[in-house]
């Protein structure tokens, strides 16, 4: 029985359908010079003509770049049938796999999205960043403090790219738009929550209020009724008025399958999940600590909105029944206590038909390159920010530091390497400097990734690379830093304030790639801690600023 409180029952803010893109990135001179003055005639071929020789001169470095185009697909896990699992339909995705290097192994900096989104597009790795909050003036504060550290974006237009976004590249509302050559086109304002109108969902969508907003939504649409659709046309139009003399990255930013789950209902008719589809882990690890897995304490204050009192701190317990929070803010799950096997079912319906309608744009995108014969030749980078918990350990979407939050797709594509597969743990901080290789330009000096261009030459070849990720909990009473290596994940919670180390957490994945039994208090496995721990603690050490 789903506990819908009828007061949050409204209809949706109506924030109008006003949809704009700025598009002043195409420069187009005039064939000639405009005649109505002979003078003025003058002056303006040679403001033209200055121009012209400006932009030569700043693409003379560009020569020969590749166009990039860098998809970035919001909440996606890899749960797809080019990492083996093909319970969700992606063909374009995997097509796309089919033709660039699927790095098997990937893995985020940081299970949340502002803060992923910063660390991909900076190179920097989250300690360095200091960003741990969705508060914009923690962003603007970053970017005053870190002026060297230039975004992948500022760098590429630096080096003669044309630079456009799409959608959500940074976390929505830390757009910067001297970022980009043109201003970035986030949409509308809340355009994550954008739903149909129920009575008549040809109406145009509007923006609803978090707490009014349907966790799900199958709407009889055409794909370009939404958001993402609409979006995808967007790109193609500039795809095509592109000046072809000067390179172009291409940010496209796809918001779904972030919550709410709306998709037109013919994704939704793809799929009837049956219990083999629920999360084999329900339950918290064994011997894990409440703080790894409950991904609700950024809620508190949200639950208290509609006057419910999340416990803070839960017993291990009330963790349980309140974990889950960003999803149980949507209506039409339950606030608290368990979902049951029918509602998880739609749930996992409503997430594939997400992914699905996402999967169609990109092949728009793929089929505009491919019909204009500019596919081989562009650098196509496909990732998401994090991954994402349907019911494991008891959790519903991201903000831990488990194997589902953390690992992520991560597929290139693109001019001087084959399709291949590759084992090598790679992660997303490692994407700027990739580009940077793969685009023949120059690595700014702050990055704290590793360029995979080795791995995207040669994918067979395996090494020992580790991944990091960290996650503060309770505010940031707490940060849990996580290596990931070969076989293990092994993770330590610290506490702020006298920097004591409260807990540890380790899990072998060649006996349970699940992460069912945190194995770090077992007398057997001490030495083992003892060894990753002084890893963990010197790769973190060297990426602190
Ligand atoms: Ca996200």
């Amino acid at each position: 029985m789903l506990q819908l409180n009828a007061a949050f029952l409204v209809p949706c803010e109506n924030s109008g359908s006003r949809f704009s893109i700025d598009y002043q990135g195409s420069k187009q001179l005039p064939e000639h010079c405009p005649a109505a003055s002979k003078n003025w005639s003058r002056i303006w071929c040679v403001v033209a003509g200055l121009t012209l020789l400006i932009v030569s001169v700043n693409s003379a470095g560009a020569a020969n770049k590749p166009d990039i185009l860098m998809i970035m697909v919001d909440d996606l896990r890899p749960m797809l049938g080019c990492y083996g699992d093909a319970r969700i339909k992606t063909p374009n995705i995997d097509r796309l796999a089919r033709r660039g290097v699927v790095f098997e192994r990937a893995y985020c900096q940081y299970a949340k999205c502002g803060t992923s989104r910063l660390s991909l597009m900076t190179g920097l790795r989250p300690d360095s960043i200091g960003v741990f909050s969705n508060r914009d003036k923690d962003v603007v504060n970053f970017r005053k403090r870190r002026p060297d550290a230039a975004s992948m974006s500022r760098w590429l237009k630096k080096h003669g790219y044309h630079a456009q976004s799409f959608g959500k590249i940074d976390h929505d509302g830390w757009h910067a738009d001297d970022e980009w050559s043109v201003p970035a086109s986030p949409g509308r304002s809340g355009e994550m929550l954008e739903v149909v109108n129920s009575e008549d969902v040809s109406k145009p969508t509007t923006i609803a209020e978090r707490f009014a907003c349907p966790v799900m939504q199958s709407p009889d649409v055409a794909d370009d009724h939404l958001f993402a659709g609409r979006m995808t046309q967007q790109v193609i139009d500039v795809m095509r008025r592109r000046d072809s003399q000067q390179p172009t990255f291409l940010a496209v930013g796809y918001r779904r399958p972030h919550l709410p789950f709306v998709a037109p209902k013919r994704y939704f008719d793809m799929y009837q999940p049956d219990e083999s589809w629920l999360a084999k882990n329900p339950n918290p690890a064994e011997g894990s600590p409440v703080m790894a897995w409950f991904n609700s304490d950024g809620y508190v204050g949200a639950a208290k909105r509609v006057n419910f009192k999340m416990p803070n701190p839960p017993t291990r317990q009330q963790a349980v029944e309140w974990n889950g929070y960003e999803m149980r803010s949507y209506l039409g799950v339950p606030y608290h206590g368990p979902i049951d096997t029918a509602l998880q079912l739609r749930l996992l319906q409503a997430y594939a038909a997400c992914v699905s309608y996402v999967d169609a744009q990109v092949g728009r995108l793929l089929d505009e390159l491919e019909s204009t014969k500019k596919l081989d030749s562009t650098l196509v980078v496909f990732c998401t920010d994090h991954g994402w918990h349907l019911g494991e350990h008891s959790a519903w979407s991201k903000m831990t530091n488990f194997e589902v939050a953390t690992r992520v797709p991560m597929i290139i594509a693109g001019p001087g390497f084959e399709a291949g597969r590759t084992r090598k743990i790679a992660e997303l901080v490692d994407l700027y400097p990739t580009i940077c290789d793969v685009a023949g330009v120059e690595k700014p000096d702050h990055l704290q990734g590793e360029s995979l261009i080795t791995a995207l030459k040669e994918p067979e070849e395996s090494n020992d690379s580790i991944a990091l990720s960290q996650y503060a909990r309770f505010g940031t009473k707490y940060t849990g830093r996580a290596l990931r290596t070969d076989r293990y994940r092994f993770v330590v919670w610290d506490a702020k304030k006298g920097g004591e180390t409260v807990h540890r957490e380790l899990y072998d994945h060649d006996s349970d790639p699940d992460e069912t039994v945190n194995l770090a208090g077992k007398e057997e496995h001490r030495e083992l801690v003892l060894t990753l721990e002084s890893q963990l603690r010197k790769a973190f050490l060297r990426n602190e600023k």
